[in-house]
C-alpha cells in the first residue's frame, strides 16, 4: 500500500461480512471470466416468477440496447413486499419519523404491503394500466414509498419529482414523461415553514393546459399539514378517502425482466433534464445487491439514508435496496439541525440506526454545530456509514470516521450516478481498507476506465475521464423518449465506453479518486445542475440577453453557482437586480439551483467561434487572477479585465 492515510478492515468485521477480501477476490474474478453464471447466481437474491436463463448485458456500440436477465419475470412490489410476509410480517418494514420530534410510525411489511395493494387498486379505477406513467411530487411521507411500490405492482412506470422543484420543472417532466396521474399533497413541511405544494403543482398543470397537452387526467392529494386547497372537481381527489375504501388486495402484475420500472429526471451538460429509464430486474438487482454488500445488511438492521426520494438515491437506498433485503429504512422527513443542532443523531439513537449513509455537504455543515450536540448521544446502534453525491474531503471523512462513529465503523465512500442505478465504486466494509477522500475500488462485475486526453485507456496510475468498460444489470437503458440522446451522451465520447462525465485518478494501489465532473454539471450540495438549465431560466428573465453559470468552490455546498449574466440594450442595471434575476432562477427551477453570485456585465470571455470560456468564468469568481491561462485565443482579450474591475468592486 502507499503511504496515504490507511483505515484497515477491521479483524471482526473481516471475520464477519457478508464479502470479505477472499469473497470479494473470488467474486470479482467469476465477474470478469463468467459473466452469464456469475450474473445469473446474483440474480437469484430476487425472487422470480421465472427465473431468467440468460444474463446477457450487452456491447457498448452501435446503439447501445442494453437488456439484462431479458427471459426472466418478477414483480418488483412483491420483491420489497410480498416475500417477507411469510417470515417477517410483523416486522417494521418502514419508520416514518416527522419533522416534529413527536411524530412517528412504524409500519410493518403487513400494513406496507396492504397501503400499497389499496393505493394499487386505486390507481387501476382510474384507469391506469402497465407502462403508463404516474407522476409524484411528494413531501417525505410514507405516502411516496407506498405510490412508488403500488406503480411497480401494477407495472406503471413512476416518475418521481423532487419536492423543491418549481413548477416549470414540474411541467417540463410531465410534459416529457407524457404521466396520466399526479400524486401530490396539499403541503410539504421544512424547517418550521410549509412548502405550497398543490399551488405548484396546479400552477405546472395550468401550463401544461396552455400549451395544449393537457395529459394528466387525475390529480391524488395526500393530506399532510390538512390545510384547505383548492379541489378541481373530476380531476382532483383526495388520496385517503380513495384508499380507504379501496380493496386491500391487488394481484401483482407479473412484468418482463426489461419491462420500464421508473423514470427519473436529471440533469446533463446540455438541454433540459434527461428522463433516465431504469428497467425492473436489473435495477432492483443492483439495488438490492448494493445495499446488502455495501452495507453488510443484516436482519432486522435500520437503514437511514437521508436522500429525498426525489433523486436517485432515495430511489435506490430509501426504498428499493433496503425493502427488497427486508430491512427496515427509516424515512425522514426532516432537516439536519432542526429544530436544534444534534437533530440526525437523536434519531440515530431514537430508532438505533445500523446504516447510515448521506452526502459530505451535510456532513460539513453539521461539522460546525456546537459538538456538545452530538456528544449528547451514544450512536452506539451504527455499524456502516456511507457517503454519496461529491467528493468527500479528507477533513470531513476523518470527523465523520472519529465524531460520528466513534472510530468504530468504516466509512464506505460510495461513488456512483443516476445512470449506474446503483453503487459502483466503494469499499466493501468486510474487504478493502479505506484512504479517507477515495472511493477506493470497483464493485465485483465493475470494470471502470480511465481514458486519456487521445482517447486511449490508460494502464496503472493515471489520471483520466472515468468510463465503464461493461454493462452491469443496474445501468440506464435508454433517456425516454430519446435514444439518440442516449447513446451521444454516454457513448459517443469514447467509442466502446460509457462516460460518466467525471474526472479520476487511479493510485498504486489500484484505488479510484474521483475529481469531479468534466463536463457542465455543477454539483451543488450534492444536487446535480446543469448550467445550460439555469442559463436557460436567466434567459426566461425579461431583462436578460445572455448568461453564462459556472460552478466554483464552496465550504459546504462542495460547489456553489457563480452567474454572468448581459442585460439586454436598454434593460438598465438597477439596484437589487442582481438578486432578482437570482431569485429568478430559483422560482423557474427550485430554490437549491439559485446562484449565490450574479453579476451584471457587459460581455462574455469567448473564442472567436463564439464558445464561452466557463474555465476563465471560473478563474475569475474564484480571484484566481494569476492563474487565468491563455487568453489570447479570446476574441476579445479586454473582457477578462473589465470582469475582474467589477468584480473588485
Ligand atoms: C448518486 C448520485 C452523480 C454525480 C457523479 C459525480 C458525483 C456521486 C460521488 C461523486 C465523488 C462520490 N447521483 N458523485 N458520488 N463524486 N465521490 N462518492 O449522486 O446522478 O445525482 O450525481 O455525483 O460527479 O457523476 S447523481
Amino acid at each position: 500500500m502507499s503511504d496515504d492515510m490507511i483505515f484497515h478492515v477491521k479483524p471482526a468485521l473481516a471475520a464477519s461480512a457478508h464479502v470479505n477480501a477472499s469473497r470479494a477476490g473470488l467474486m470479482g474474478n467469476h465477474a470478469l471470466n463468467d459473466p452469464e453464471p456469475f450474473w445469473l447466481e446474483q440474480a437469484r437474491r430476487l425472487d422470480w416468477e421465472r427465473a431468467p436463463q440468460l444474463a446477457g448485458g450487452g456491447g457498448f456500440g452501435g446503439d447501445t440496447r442494453v437488456s439484462w436477465f431479458a427471459d426472466g419475470t418478477l414483480n418488483a412490489s412483491v420483491n420489497c413486499l410480498d416475500r417477507h410476509l411469510a417470515d417477517r410480517a410483523a416486522e417494521t418494514a418502514l419508520i416514518w419519523q416527522g419533522e416534529d420530534e413527536d411524530a412517528s410510525r412504524r409500519v410493518s411489511f403487513r400494513e406496507l404491503h396492504e397501503d400499497v395493494c389499496r393505493l394499487a387498486n386505486v390507481l387501476k379505477s382510474l384507469g391506469i394500466e402497465r407502462g403508463d406513467r404516474v407522476a409524484t411530487y411528494l413531501p417525505m411521507v410514507v405516502e411516496g414509498v407506498v405510490a412508488m411500490l403500488a406503480c411497480a405492482r401494477i407495472g406503471a412506470v413512476h416518475v418521481v419529482m423532487f419536492a423543491g422543484l418549481a413548477a416549470p420543472g414540474i411541467a417540463g417532466r410531465l410534459r416529457d414523461s407524457g404521466a396520466v396521474l399526479l400524486i401530490t399533497a396539499d403541503e410539504g413541511r421544512r424547517g418550521g415553514k410549509r412548502l405550497p405544494l398543490k399551488a405548484a403543482a396546479d400552477m405546472a398543470l395550468a401550463e401544461l393546459e396552455a400549451d395544449g397537452a393537457g395529459q394528466v387526467r387525475s390529480v391524488l392529494v395526500v393530506a399532510v399539514t390538512g390545510s384547505a386547497v383548492p379541489m378541481r372537481p373530476g380531476r382532483d381527489r383526495d388520496y385517503a378517502a380513495l384508499v380507504r375504501s379501496a380493496d386491500r388486495a391487488c394481484a401483482p402484475e407479473v412484468m418482463a425482466a426489461e419491462d420500464p420500472l421508473l423514470i427519473l429526471y436529471t440533469s446533463g451538460s446540455t438541454g433540459a433534464p434527461k428522463g433516465v429509464l431504469h428497467t425492473t430486474a436489473g435495477y432492483l438487482l443492483w439495488a438490492s445487491l448494493t445495499q446488502a454488500i455495501v452495507f453488510d445488511h443484516r436482519p432486522g438492521d435500520v437503514f437511514w439514508c437521508t436522500a429525498d426520494l426525489g433523486w436517485v438515491t432515495g430511489h435506490s437506498y430509501v426504498v428499493y435496496g433496503p425493502l427488497a433485503n427486508g430491512g427496515t429504512t427509516l424515512l425522514f422527513e426532516g432537516t439536519p439541525s432542526w429544530p436544534s443542532p444534534g437533530r440526525w443523531w437523536r434519531e440515530i439513537d431514537r430508532h438505533q440506526v445500523s446504516g447510515f449513509y448521506t452526502a459530505p455537504t451535510a456532513i460539513r455543515s453539521l461539522m460546525r454545530d456546537d459538538p456538545s450536540a452530538l456528544d449528547a448521544t451514544s450512536r452506539q446502534s451504527l455499524r456502516v456509514l456511507g457517503s454519496v453525491g461529491e467528493p468527500i474531503n479528507p477533513e470531513a471523512w476523518l470527523w465523520y470516521y472519529g465524531r460520528v462513529g466513534g472510530g468504530r465503523c468504516p466509512v464506505v465512500d460510495t461513488w456512483w450516478q443516476t445512470e449506474t442505478g446503483g453503487i459502483m465504486i466503494a469499499p466493501l466494509p468486510g474487504a478493502v481498507a479505506q484512504k479517507p477522500g477515495s472511493a477506493t475500488r470497483p464493485l465485483p462485475g465493475v470494470c471502470p476506465v480511465l481514458v486519456g486526453g487521445d482517447g486511449q485507456p490508460l494502464e496503472g496510475e493515471a489520471e483520466g475521464h472515468l468510463c465503464l468498460e461493461r454493462s452491469w444489470p443496474g445501468q440506464a437503458r435508454t433517456i425516454w423518449g430519446d435514444h439518440d440522446r442516449y447513446v451521444q451522451t454516454y457513448f459517443s465520447t469514447y467509442p466502446g465506453y460509457y462516460f460518466s462525465g467525471d474526472g479520476a485518478r487511479r493510485d498504486a494501489d489500484g484505488y479510484y479518486w474521483i475529481t469531479g465532473r468534466v463536463d457542465d454539471v455543477i454539483n451543488v450540495s450534492g444536487h446535480r445542475i446543469g448550467s445550460a438549465e439555469v442559463e436557460a431560466a436567466f434567459g426566461s428573465h425579461d431583462a436578460v440577453a445572455e448568461s453564462a453559470v459556472v460552478g466554483i468552490p464552496h465550504d459546504i455546498k462542495g460547489q456553489s453557482l457563480a452567474a454572468f449574466v448581459i442585460l439586454k440594450a436598454g434593460a438598465a442595471g438597477r439596484p437589487g437586480l442582481e438578486a432578482e434575476l437570482a431569485r429568478h432562477v430559483g422560482q423557474e427551477l427550485g430554490r437549491y439551483a439559485a446562484p449565490d453570485l450574479v453579476v451584471l456585465t457587459d460581455d462574455l470571455p469567448k473564442t472567436r467561434s463564439g464558445k464561452i470560456m466557463r474555465r476563465i468564468l471560473r478563474k475569475i469568481a474564484t480571484g484566481e487572477h494569476d492563474e487565468l491561462g491563455d487568453v489570447s485565443t479570446l476574441a476579445d482579450p479586454t473582457v477578462v479585465g473589465a470582469l475582474i474591475e467589477k468584480l473588485r468592486r
